[in-house]
């Protein structure tokens, strides 16, 4: 099989949601370090305009957003599931309330003036303003809790989190990790980290020793690999065969040319031809000077698919 590679950044929560699956898959990936920040001009010439982080990349096929990169590693290395049958419906759920509520509780608790300080503590002023202001512009108008509403929210989220592991269990839903469990430890890693803030994670110990089991998975191994190598691959490479069942909608058909954007936040539409459209991924063509031609997969939760007019 082709390498599987995960343009991240260290810091990045669903980053560190992915690197984790990789480890409780055993598998091997070569790692792409990619800016925090726009631009990212080798990040846009393979997604065609998605700038979130991670996104994963197998030859020529771009994988974008963290729940379909568990899906297809779930494809390609099915043991041990991340989604086991008697509760991947439940896995699936938790985990999108995870990636979308607990993750931006978590954000705006950390990122009241006391976490920001010590986030930024060695980082030149500039950059912080750098930073800010990119985010800024990426949350558009999303709504945004305040420091007080996020920390009354995230500590009632931390409550029934250690409700659920109050059996003993060893993990969320159960003795073996799912989905569930590596879309809730992302927010929770990402808040220890801000050491001025993360004694509000001390009212769930039980919690943090469920953290500590999650960071024990590790994250596989992987080599280094450019954004440069990466494009020259992506264009020496051809897409991989679609399987799924085209899944016809009113108004779109194989071969039209359309946009897919995600629905909350950083709202790039990435422009191609339709070429699969399955119950839960969106697939489209396009091709790139330096990237060549590459297959980009989405979710279909989370993203709007439109048909261009012509
Ligand atoms: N639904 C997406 C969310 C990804 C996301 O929001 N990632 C953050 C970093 S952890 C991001 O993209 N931040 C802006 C950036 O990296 O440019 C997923 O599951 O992958």
């Amino acid at each position: 099989m082709a390498d599987l590679i995960l343009h991240h950044y260290p810091n990045s929560p669903f980053s560190e949601k992915v690197r984790l699956m990789f480890g409780f898959k055993q598998l091997a990936w070569q790692s792409v370090l990619i800016p925090v920040i726009m631009p990212k001009p080798d990040v846009v010439a393979l997604t065609g305009g998605y700038r979130r982080t991670p996104f994963l990349q197998i030859g020529a096929d771009i994988y974008c957003d963290s729940a379909l990169i568990g899906e297809v590693l779930e494809r390609i290395a099915p043991t041990p599931p991340l989604y086991p049958v008697q509760s991947a419906g439940l896995a699936r759920t938790l985990a999108q309330w995870a990636d979308s509520t607990l993750f931006w509780t978590a954000i705006a608790y950390a990122f009241q003036p006391a976490g920001l300080q010590s986030m930024f503590a060695n980082v030149p002023p500039e950059h912080a303003k750098a930073f800010g202001a990119d985010r800024a512009a990426m949350r558009g108008n999303a709504p945004r809790l305040s420091a007080a509403e996020a920390t009354a929210n995230l500590t009632d989220y931390l409550d029934r989190l250690e409700n659920m592991l109050a059996d003993e269990r060893p993990f969320l839903l159960g003795a073996a990790a799912t989905i569930a469990d590596f879309s809730v430890v992302h927010s929770i890693w990402y808040v220890r980290r801000v050491q001025s803030i993360a004694s509000i994670l001390e009212r769930a110990p039980k919690l943090l020793a469920w953290a500590d089991r999650m960071a024990a998975i590790g994250h596989g191994t992987f080599g280094k690999m450019t954004s440069v190598e990466a494009l020259q691959l992506a264009d020496s490479s051809t897409p991989a065969a679609l399987d799924a069942t085209f899944v016809h909608l009113s108004d779109v058909a194989p071969g039209d040319r359309v946009t897919v954007t995600p629905t909350d936040y950083a709202l790039d539409p990435v422009e191609g031809e339709l070429v699969q459209a399955s119950a839960s991924m969106l697939s489209l063509r396009r091709t790139d000077e330096r990237a060549g031609t590459v297959i980009v997969h989405f979710p279909r939760i989370g993203y709007q698919l439109k048909k261009i007019a012509v």
